[in-house]
C-alpha cells in the first residue's frame, strides 16, 4: 500500500504529521529543484508553520531533469515522511506541506502559472551550484540560464506586473558563497538580455535575501524505504532521512509575506554572511575534504572517514587552522565549538552519507570551500597543507575516474595524467581563454606540485 492522504489517519501515534487541511491551503510558494534537500529543510520548517496555524504556505516543487520526484510524490497527493536520525534513535514525521510536483520540461507553462498566481509570494531554488547557469568569470550564460529556471521566473515576473500583482521574494538555498547577493545579478542579467523594459519593476518589488542552509541529507537507500514500510505500515517513495540538526539563516528581507519561521528555529537576521562563511569553509570545506582524501584511503562513507586519525586530524586542522582564522565571526559564534559540533555530526554512523554524493560537481564546490580560505590564509601567512593534501586528492579522484561526475568532468580526466594542465585549466586558462575558476590565479603556484608527505 502507497502512502497517501486516505491512510495517513491510520498511521501509528509514534508517527509525527502534519496538523491542517491540505486541500485548504494555497500555494503561496514554488520551489525549483525539489530533491531530498529541499524535503528535509525548508518544506519540513514550512510544514512545522501551516500545523502551528500558519496558512496558505503549501508548496508547488518544480523538478528540473528528471521525473523522478514528480513520480514518486504525485500518486502521494505530494506526501512523504522525513525521518531524522541520530544513533540508535529515529523520529518520523509526515509532512503536508508538498501539493504537487511539476516536471519543468513538460509542464514550464503550468510553473509560470503557479508562479505568476497572486497567491505565491515565494519562490526558493535548490538547484545545485550548476543550475545558476554561471559561465566564465561568473557572469550569466545565457544558453545555459535558457535551460534553467530563468526563462519561467521572467515569463511570469512579467506577467505579475502586467496584472498589477507584487513582486517575488527569491531565495536561493543553495550552498554559494553570497547566494542571495549572486542570484540577484544573475536574474538582472537574463533580465537585461530577454526583458529589459522589465528591469526596473525587478529592482523595485522583488527581493534575494541570502540564506545559509545546513542539514545533512544523504541519499535515500532502498533498505531505508523497507524499513520505514514495517514503521508506518505503507510504501513511501519519496521518503526522505536526515540528521536531527537542522539550521537555516534568512536576511529578513521579505518582498511581502512569509511564513512564520522563526518560531521554529529559523535565525532571521540583517547579515547572514558570517554564517554562511563559516559553513561554506568549515562544513562543506571539510566535507569535501573527507570525500576526495576518504576515497583515496578506500573508504565509502563519512562516519569512516573521520574515524581514521589521519583524515580527521586533516579535517580538524582545515577547519581550526586554515579556515577559522579567515572568517569575521559575530561575537557571538564559537567557531571552535562549531568545528567540534561539525566532528560530532560528521561520525554518526547512523547517516550513512557517502563520500561520493559529496564528491560530485567538485568544479562547482571548490573556489568557494578551498579557495576561498587558501586565498585569505595565505594573505594572513597562514599555512594551507590541509587544503593542499584534499586538493591532490581532488587531482588523484580525476585521474581515477571512478566517482568524477561533474560538469567538467570529461575534460578533467583528460587532463588529471599531467597535474600542471589541470591547474592551467582551471586557474590559469580554460579553454575559451579564461580560467575555470577566476580570480584565484595567486593559487596556482602553491598548487603546482603535490604536497610531500
Ligand atoms: C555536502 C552538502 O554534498 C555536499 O557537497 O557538502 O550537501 C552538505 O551535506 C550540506 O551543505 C549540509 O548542510
Amino acid at each position: 500500500m502507497r502512502l497517501s492522504p486516505e491512510i495517513v489517519p491510520d498511521i501509528k501515534d509514534d508517527i509525527d504529521r502534519f496538523s491542517y487541511d491540505r486541500d485548504a491551503q494555497k500555494i503561496g510558494i514554488v520551489h525549483f529543484g525539489i530533491g531530498a534537500f529541499h524535503r528535509a529543510h525548508q518544506a519540513w520548517y514550512t510544514d512545522l508553520a501551516m500545523s502551528a496555524g500558519d496558512r496558505d504556505w503549501a508548496i508547488c516543487g518544480v523538478s528540473m531533469r528528471s521525473p523522478a520526484v514528480a513520480e514518486q510524490l504525485n500518486p502521494q497527493s505530494g506526501l512523504y515522511t522525513l525521518t531524522e536520525r541520530a544513533g540508535e534513535s529515529a523520529r518520523t514525521r509526515v509532512i503536508g506541506a508538498v501539493r504537487e510536483v511539476l516536471f519543468a520540461p513538460r509542464q514550464s507553462e503550468q510553473v509560470v502559472a503557479r508562479l505568476a498566481d497572486p497567491a505565491c509570494q515565494i519562490v526558493s531554488l535548490t538547484v545545485t551550484e550548476k543550475g545558476y547557469g554561471r559561465g566564465e568569470g561568473g557572469g550569466l550564460d545565457l544558453k545555459l540560464a535558457s535551460q534553467s529556471f530563468y526563462p519561467m521566473l521572467g515569463e511570469a515576473l512579467r506577467q505579475r506586473r502586467a496584472s498589477g500583482l507584487g513582486g517575488l521574494t527569491i531565495l536561493s538555498c543553495d550552498n554559494l558563497a553570497d547566494n542571495g547577493r549572486v542570484l540577484d545579478r544573475l536574474i538582472q542579467q537574463w533580465l537585461q538580455a530577454e526583458l529589459p523594459d522589465l528591469l526596473d519593476w525587478y529592482e523595485a518589488e522583488c527581493r534575494v535575501p541570502p540564506t545559509m542552509i545546513d542539514r545533512i541529507v544523504p541519499r535515500t537507500r532502498p533498505e531505508d524505504v523497507e524499513s520505514l514500510e514495517r514503521r508506518i505500515g505503507a510504501v513511501d517513495e519519496g521518503a526522505v532521512f536526515t540528521e536531527q540538526f537542522s539550521q537555516w539563516v534568512v536576511e529578513d528581507n521579505f518582498a511581502g509575506g512569509r511564513p512564520r519561521w522563526e518560531d521554529h528555529g529559523v535565525a532571521l537576521v540583517e547579515d547572514v554572511a558570517p554564517f554562511e562563511t563559516a559553513k561554506l569553509r568549515m562544513l562543506n570545506g571539510a566535507h569535501s575534504l573527507l570525500a576526495y582524501c576518504g576515497l583515496q584511503a578506500g573508504y565509502q562513507f563519512v562516519h569512516e572517514a573521520v574515524a581514521d586519525p589521519v583524515l580527521r586530524d586533516l579535517a580538524g586542522r582545515l577547519m581550526r587552522d586554515e579556515a577559522i582564522p579567515t572568517i569575521d565571526a559575530t561575537p557571538d559564534q564559537d567557531l571552535h565549538e562549531y568545528a567540534n559540533h561539525l566532528m560530532e555530526r560528521f561520525a554518526d554512523p547512523a547517516l550513512m552519507h557517502r563520500l561520493d554524493q559529496i564528491a560530485m560537481d567538485g568544479t562547482q564546490k571548490i573556489p568557494q570551500r578551498w579557495l576561498d580560505t587558501a586565498k585569505s590564509a595565505l594573505q594572513l601567512g597562514l599555512p594551507i597543507e590541509a587544503i593542499r593534501s584534499a586538493f591532490d586528492a581532488w587531482i588523484w579522484h580525476l585521474a581515477d575516474g571512478r566517482w568524477v561526475d561533474d560538469p567538467h568532468g570529461d575534460e578533467l580526466k583528460r587532463l588529471a595524467e599531467h597535474r600542471t594542465a589541470v591547474i592551467e585549466y582551471c586557474l590559469l586558462a580554460g579553454k575559451d581563454g579564461g580560467p575555470l575558476w577566476p580570480g584565484y590565479e595567486s593559487l596556482a603556484e602553491v598548487f603546482a606540485s603535490p604536497l610531500s608527505r
